[in-house]
């Protein structure tokens, strides 16, 4: 599947951040191995001069989500900890535009775009096509790619760019599946024309 590098297009990077990788506290399997492919895209998009944007789990402590509280996980990505920012292996570009979710203490937001300027801010540069990668296939990035495709953008999926919890074995597989039936399109680096 070739797809374009428009003028019109951003990439999206979901949660690379400390504790979704090996030996964070809420680590997703082999969720390292996002961070190159990931750096190949920005290396895209820079070079072109186009949007990059990078999401990040932003939780109280005490959030919602956590055991403590009933909530289906391990305490994770707590604000202003080590554990929460983006990996240092992942080269942003100068003018990358982050974007917290998941802040408030009593609601969870696995998408991108639940209760943030996102949309707002793609609208306003223009971006029509939206590339997204990351962290947990079977979570983060699915539910931000779902609010993508609702929300109109020409949404593309980064097969090799993206790794899931599979708290159920098959989940990340299952996900996958979710969001191309929706109307994602599936790439890898060698589809982009540029
Ligand atoms: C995520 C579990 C809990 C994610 C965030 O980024 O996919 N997963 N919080
Ligand atoms: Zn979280």
């Amino acid at each position: 599947m070739r797809i374009s590098l428009t003028g019109r297009s951003a990439l999206l990077i979901v949660d690379v951040q400390n504790d979704f990788l090996p030996g964070g506290a809420l680590p997703v399997p082999n969720g390292d191995t996002v961070i190159a492919p990931l750096n190949n895209y920005i290396g895209l998009f820079a070079k072109r001069g186009l949007p990059v944007f990078a999401t990040r789990d932003w939780h109280p402590k005490q959030h919602v989500s956590f055991r403590e509280r009933g909530g289906p996980w391990p305490p994770h990505c707590v604000q202003n900890t080590r554990g929460a920012e983006i990996s240092s292996m992942l080269n942003l570009p100068p003018g990358v535009r982050i974007v917290d979710k998941a802040f408030s203490p009593d609601r969870d937001a696995y998408s991108g775009f639940q209760e943030t300027v996102l949309s707002l801010e793609l609208h306003r540069l223009g971006v029509k096509r939206l590339f997204i990668g990351g962290l947990a296939t079977d979570y983060c990035v699915k539910a931000t790619v779902i609010d993508s495709i609702d929300l109109g953008f020409e949404t593309v999926l980064l097969l090799d760019a993206v790794k899931g919890v599979d708290v159920n074995p098959g989940d990340s597989e299952k996900a996958v599946r979710e969001m191309i039936l929706k109307g994602a399109v599936g790439i890898t680096l060698n589809d982009v024309l540029h």
